[in-house]
């Protein structure tokens, strides 16, 4: 996982465990913990806040803190898929620790070698779109810092490696708000029934489906641009130094509905696209 502070990541590892459930079960599969710190960990720190407290979770704490979950991997088995035992390894950071990197980076040099890197962008850090939703949401106590240091700093830590990365536009819950707003662009842009961002078949197939990834990967691309977010996207398309990386853009809410303080919605929770990173992965390394 990658991002600033509060952009959603820990709880969107939280939801796509659970999303994972439900698609390995289409698979007639499941997944399991592949060892008791991870069940531990997982039940503990993101599960129990969520699912069962009905609340948000506290700023993940820097790797600095020997004591800190996010130095040791969860891991899940996925069982056989296409012939092969498969393992998921996932890493949460802490947004504190890529806004300012610590002096020794090392803790975070697994990013180097990952199969995927997700890299979060929260909108609501666009002072344009908070103050368009500010009377249709309620106001989120925790918000993040600059994600072009933070991909700056994630980029500087991968160096020389090319690990894919998917940018997700996260909260996107809080974008779909947009179509009530007074503003006729961005109703018109977020009120259009044809697009990709709009409609979840995450789970309708237990392959990544590639046109659709692609059609999505265009739709954010532009709404990054209408965020103001062209330098990010512009220093994917031509990094200033080191390598290109291969990257995709992805939109995603882990709740579905904004919370109000510090609980989650009343409705409860509804993952929306969760599982699209994912599933990219997983057909990069042909696991699906
Ligand atoms: N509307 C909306 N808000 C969300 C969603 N996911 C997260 N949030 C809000 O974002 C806050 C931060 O979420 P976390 O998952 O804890 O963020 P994080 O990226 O892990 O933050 P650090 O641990 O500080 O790096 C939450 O307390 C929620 O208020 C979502 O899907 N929709
Ligand atoms: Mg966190």
């Amino acid at each position: 996982m990658n991002g600033a502070r509060a952009t959603g990541k820990s709880l969107y590892i939280a939801v796509l465990i659970k999303q994972l459930g439900h698609f390995m079960a289409t698979m007639n599969g499941t997944i399991h913990f592949a060892d008791a710190r991870t069940q531990e960990t997982y039940k503990n720190i993101y599960e129990k806040p969520l699912f069962e407290a009905r609340g948000l979770m506290p700023a993940t704490p820097p790797a600095a803190t020997h004591d800190s979950y996010v130095v040791e991997p969860l891991i899940f088995s996925l069982g056989i898929l296409n012939g092969v035992r498969r393992y998921l390894v996932i890493r949460d950071v802490a947004g504190e620790d890529m806004e300012k990197p610590p002096a020794d980076t090392m803790p975070l040099a697994f990013l180097r070698h990952a199969d995927g890197v997700f890299f979060m962008f929260d909108p609501l850090t666009v002072p344009d779109i908070r103050a368009k939703v500010q009377d249709l949401i309620p106001a989120q106590l925790r918000l993040g810092g600059d994600p072009n240091t933070v991909l700056s700093n994630l980029l500087n830590i991968i160096g020389t490696a090319t690990p894919p990365l998917a940018v997700i536009l996260s909260k996107f819950d809080a974008m779909q708000e947009l179509r009530n707003v007074d503003d006729v662009q961005w109703q018109s842009v977020m009120s259009n029934s044809g697009a990709a961002f709009l409609r979840d078949p995450s789970l309708e197939s237990s392959k990544y489906d590639q046109d659709d990834g692609e059609l999505l990967h265009e739709e954010v691309r532009s709404l990054l641009h209408k965020l103001n977010a062209r330098h990010l996207v512009l220093s994917l398309e031509n990094p200033g130094a080191g390598q290109r990386i291969p990257y995709r853009f992805f939109a995603v809410s882990a709740l579905g509905e904004s919370p109000s303080g510090d609980a989650v919605h009343s409705r409860g929770i509804a993952p929306f696209r969760c599982l699209d990173p994912a599933k990219w992965v997983l057909s990069m390394t042909g696991a699906i």
